[in-house]
């Protein structure tokens, strides 16, 4: 990787797939087995809170049976590698499960949120949601039975952008693995990194919807083609 010292990566449900977790429009994916606008959207929570909470009661504890696969591993073995003075790298994903963490990346940051945490709609602080079948627990801070899901649904602003914004306009390199490329703002972080002149390389299953904006592509399954590009 010569010239190349700021790295960002952007990761989605495709890097988590040979996991066992469910990607989303994948065949098979979630959004086959339920529709989005009942489970996904602050107008779902709303309307019927219990359907929604059973969505991610179950989808939180089925990823704490999930381990990290070799994509994950060889992000962290990157992550710890790749310092220094000129060195900067940081792993932006749109996944919701902690296997980037529990591989041992450290510079990463969770733009839709987390399944492990839960958000109080009343005081606003989020908290540890660790028990997997913890269903409509208390606010551990101010006790209203006010959580929900630390996750960021349509219509809602993804958590981390100005910083993730600042890391793509220093970027030399911009990678993206296992993401479809059909949710904005992720699917236009290529082109802003494109723009201010990074190069763009996409790992994945297949073409993504933005495919044509990388300048290089490697397509087969994430345990594979991540930990050969790392290499
Ligand atoms: C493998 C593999 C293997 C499989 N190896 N690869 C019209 C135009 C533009 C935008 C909009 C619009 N109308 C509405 C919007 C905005 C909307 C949006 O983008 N909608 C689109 C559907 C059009 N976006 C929003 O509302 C966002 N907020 C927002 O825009 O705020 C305003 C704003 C403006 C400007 C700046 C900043 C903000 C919020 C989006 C929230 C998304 N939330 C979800 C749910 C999170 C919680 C949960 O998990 O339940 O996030 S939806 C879901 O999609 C989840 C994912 O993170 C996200 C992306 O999915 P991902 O990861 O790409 O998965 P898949 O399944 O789509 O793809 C998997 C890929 O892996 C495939 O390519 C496979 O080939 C590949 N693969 N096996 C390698 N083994």
């Amino acid at each position: 990787m010569t010239n190349i010292r700021n790295i960002v990566i952007l990761t989605g449900a495709g890097v988590s797939a040979e996991s066992g977790i469910d990607t989303f429009r994948d065949a098979g994916g979630l959004w086959e087995k339920h529709r989005v606008e009942d489970v996904a959207t602050p107008e779902a929570f709303e309307r019927d809170p219990d359907l929604v909470h059973r969505f991610y009661d179950m989808r939180r504890a089925a990823i704490q049976t999930k381990e990290p696969n070799d994509a994950h591993f060889a992000l962290a073995e990157l992550d710890r590698h790749w310092r220094g003075d000129d060195r900067n790298l940081l792993i932006v994903t749109q996944n919701v499960d902690d296997l980037h963490e529990r591989a041992g990346a450290e510079r990463l940051l969770h733009m839709h949120g987390e399944h492990l945490k839960a958000l109080c709609m009343a005081c606003e602080i989020r908290s540890d949601w660790r028990d997997p079948m913890q269903h409509r627990p208390p606010c551990p801070i101010c006790g209203t039975p006010s959580l929900r899901p630390d996750v960021v649904w349509f219509g809602e602003m993804p958590y981390h952008m100005p910083e993730i914004y600042a890391a793509i306009r220093t970027a030399d390199l911009f990678v993206s693995i296992g993401t479809s490329g059909a949710v904005y703002p992720a699917a236009g972080f290529v082109r802003d990194a494109k723009q201010q002149g990074a190069k763009t390389l996409e790992l994945n299953l297949e073409p993504s919807q933005g495919s044509h904006f990388f300048d290089e592509a490697r397509y087969g399954p994430a345990t594979e083609v991540v930990p050969d590009w790392v290499e």
